[in-house]
């Protein structure tokens, strides 16, 4: 379903912002924009939106819905687990936010990424800047910029109070799973309030030779929120709670147990005069629970059961004022996340056994940001934009039992004990775009940028040769390194928009440049090769600085061949390379491309789609990543509006059952599954769904 879903256009085009900010800047209120209905979409400016009803598969990886975007694809390490990919970036180098606003991860391997906390029932559409996100959208956005937005509640008109509400259902075969949630909401003109919510379940996925176990998952998430307004300001507070329980995560070494978290957020928008102004507070709580036992084949020797406590929590707030300015406009922000981290090991056949993995971790980030946007002259503007971020790092003293039994891991503890792990880097990053309307059909886009990014706390911090990475899930034990350098990228990103009549497209190329790129390589440590060989892998890697390069392609593109019959296709291609040695970097997406047929009326639309992707054989050897075959899938599925408000989606995912491994996979690491260990994760077989949205 890909036309007929009402959707409300949040990010205004990058064009029409051209213009609006010629004018003087009232407090407009965007959340109350009327839904716009568009046929024959190309998407306006480097903004993409996709919402869960255009996507086929009604899972609960929120992250599958990248693959809709050009350049946009999923790192797959369980259902509740998709890690976004960007151009061939991915965990912490996407600056991946919800409604706007980071969120600490909990898991240390990411079992938690970002989207983890936008369930697909919740969510009103995931939103990706194409090309170079400007530096307001954030700090560390090397890799791009991706906001999930949430269903929310809006301020109405009139004196009345009105009630709304906005569910959806949904289950497929695929996994026996469904997902049920939504919101419920009154508002009038000065008033909103809503409370949300959402369960979803699922078995293992099911692929053609089997069961993936484990692949099972149970969650529900509740909140609510506020708003009020009055003259030109505007408040909110949200509130939501996320309980997952058990679900699996196949491609690392533990499976999740629970995560219990906690959001809060205010904000204030208001207007001074031609100054606008926006601010919010936040924090979030994650509690978590991990182990190697309860949802896969526990090791054969008692004494490898393991089960980890990872906590998290992280404050921060964003402040920026917008005004005119000498016919542009002009934003200041200064913006701050400040978040702890904590895991200890354990094994529950033995009490005496413990690891601190991560102890009293702390990633501090201060950010000042300036931007100014201007038209110049008709149908053409530019962007200029400059950010400074401090990432202040620490981490307390380890220990572990295998630290106060075996000499290896002691001297790898008391190396790390006794370095200085108190490090402060000095970010800067710089963005310049400009875009040109050749003609009423043709716009140019041309962007440069400076990224950076400091190493995750994983990179500096991790002590023992652990698979603790952030969900690299390449089967390879890691060490960190106090002492890295922040990532510096520059890049070089064009593109072009053309729509004529009922046909669009929107082709992107970009070049990127990185140096001291963190990537583990071989370690040379005598002692770290010890203690890993010990645990089953003689050839660990050391995170380090390498210089690397990434490039490609991405587009959509479509066709109208009449008023009913509709094509559209994205494609992406990335290369990513190592530039100090010949190797190409790790988990990088395959060649893809999606083309659909839709035939739609106004009451029901069918739409059959392929999703073809290469084969992948540029693969890390560093990472001793395997390569995978190419493969095409056929999805069949539809809508049909039952009644005002009231629409019914089904389809078919995979519709022949071809079977098929997704590259950006993981492997799989569990012994009693129908997949072999050490065999990429193979991709779902065929799965009936049917999804029923009702919104009043
Ligand atoms: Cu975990």
């Amino acid at each position: 379903m890909r036309v007929s879903t009402p959707r409300a256009i949040f990010l205004k085009p990058l064009a029409v912002m051209m213009t609006a900010a010629a004018v003087p800047m009232v407090m407009a209120a965007p959340l109350s924009l009327p839904p716009v209905t568009v046929a024959g979409e190309a998407e306006e400016g480097p903004r993409v939106r996709v919402a869960p009803a255009e996507a086929p598969a009604a899972g609960p990886t929120t992250a599958r819905l990248l693959k809709r975007v050009p350049g946009g694809n999923v790192n797959y390490n369980g259902p509740l687990s998709g890690i976004v990919q960007y151009r061939g970036m991915y965990g912490t180098r996407v600056n991946t936010r919800i409604d706007g606003l980071p969120m600490a991860s909990g898991g240390p391997n990411l079992m938690d990424p970002p989207l983890h906390y936008a369930p697909m029932p919740l969510l009103e559409a995931v939103e990706v800047h194409r090309g170079i996100a400007p530096v307001s959208a954030g700090n560390e956005s090397i890799g791009g910029h991706v906001d999930a937005r949430l269903k929310s509640s809006t301020f109405t008109t009139g004196e009345a109070a009105e009630f709304h509400g906005d569910i959806s259902a949904n289950a497929q075969t695929g996994d026996d799973g469904y997902g049920l949630g939504g919101l419920l909401w009154g508002a009038n003109r000065s008033h909103r309030f809503h409370v949300l919510g959402v369960a979803e379940e699922g078995d293992d996925t099911r692929f053609t030779g089997g069961d993936i176990h484990p692949t099972e998952y149970e969650r529900t998430a509740h909140g609510f929120g506020y708003g009020f307004r009055r003259g030109g300001h505007e408040f909110a507070v949200d509130v939501l709670r996320n309980e997952t329980d058990d679900a699996g995560t196949p491609a690392l070494p533990m499976d999740i147990r629970f995560f219990d978290t906690d959001k809060f957020s205010l904000g204030y928008k208001g207007a001074f005069g031609a100054h606008r102004l926006e601010a919010r507070l936040f924090y979030t709580e994650v509690d978590h629970l991990m182990t190697n036992f309860h949802l896969r084949q526990p090791p054969p020797a008692p004494a490898r059961f393991r089960q980890a406590a990872a906590t998290s929590d992280a404050r921060g707030f964003e402040v920026e004022v917008r005004r005119p300015a000498a016919g542009g406009e002009l934003a200041l922000g200064v913006d701050g996340h400040f978040a702890d981290h904590d895991t200890d090991i354990f094994n529950p056949n033995n009490g005496a056994f413990f690891v601190n993995n991560y102890n009293g971790v702390e990633r501090d980030r201060l950010g000042l940001f300036a931007e100014w946007q201007a038209a110049v002259g008709e149908g053409s503007g530019y962007e200029l934009g400059v950010r400074y971020t401090r990432v202040d790092m620490d981490a307390d003293e380890v220990d572990g039992t295998p630290a106060r039994m075996m000499m290896g891991p002691r001297m790898l503890r008391d190396r790390f004990n006794a370095a200085d792990r108190d490090r402060t880097d000095h970010n800067v990053d710089v963005v310049a775009t400009f875009f040109h309307d050749l003609s009423e059909e043709l716009r140019v886009d041309i962007g440069v940028g400076r990224k950076t990014r400091s190493p995750s706390y994983q990179e500096a911090f991790l002590w023992l040769p652990l698979e603790s990475t952030a969900g690299l899930a390449d089967r390879k034990r890691y060490v960190g390194d106090v002492d890295l350098d922040p990532e510096v990228a520059y890049e070089v990103d064009a593109g072009l928009e053309w729509r004529r009549g009922g046909a669009y497209a929107a082709p992107r190329v970009f070049y990127k440049r990185v140096d001291d790129y963190i990537q583990g390589v071989p370690s040379g440590d005598p002692v770290v090769i010890a203690v890993s060989t010990m645990n089953g892998d003689p050839r660990p890697l050391q995170f380090a600085n390498v210089d690397a390069e990434l490039y490609g392609l991405d587009a959509r593109f479509g066709l109208a061949f009449s008023d009913r019959l509709v094509m559209d296709g994205v494609v992406s291609y990335v290369r990513g390379e190592r530039r100090d040695i010949d190797d190409d970097l790790y988990r990088i997406a395959p060649l893809t491309a999606t083309l659909a047929l839709t035939y739609e009326t106004a009451a029901w639309s069918v739409t059959t789609e392929a999703e073809l992707v290469a084969e992948q054989d540029r693969v890390s050897a560093t990472n001793e990543e395997d390569p995978t075959g190419g493969y095409g899938l056929l999805h069949v599925f539809g809508h049909y509006r039952l009644a005002d408000g009231l629409v019914l989606g089904a389809g078919i995912n995979n519709l022949l059952d071809k079977e098929h491994a997704e590259h950006l996979s993981g492997y799989n690491r569990v012994r009693n599954s129908d997949v072999a260990v050490g065999e990429r994760l193979p991709g779902a077989g065929r799965s009936l769904f049917a999804r029923l949205n009702y919104s009043w």
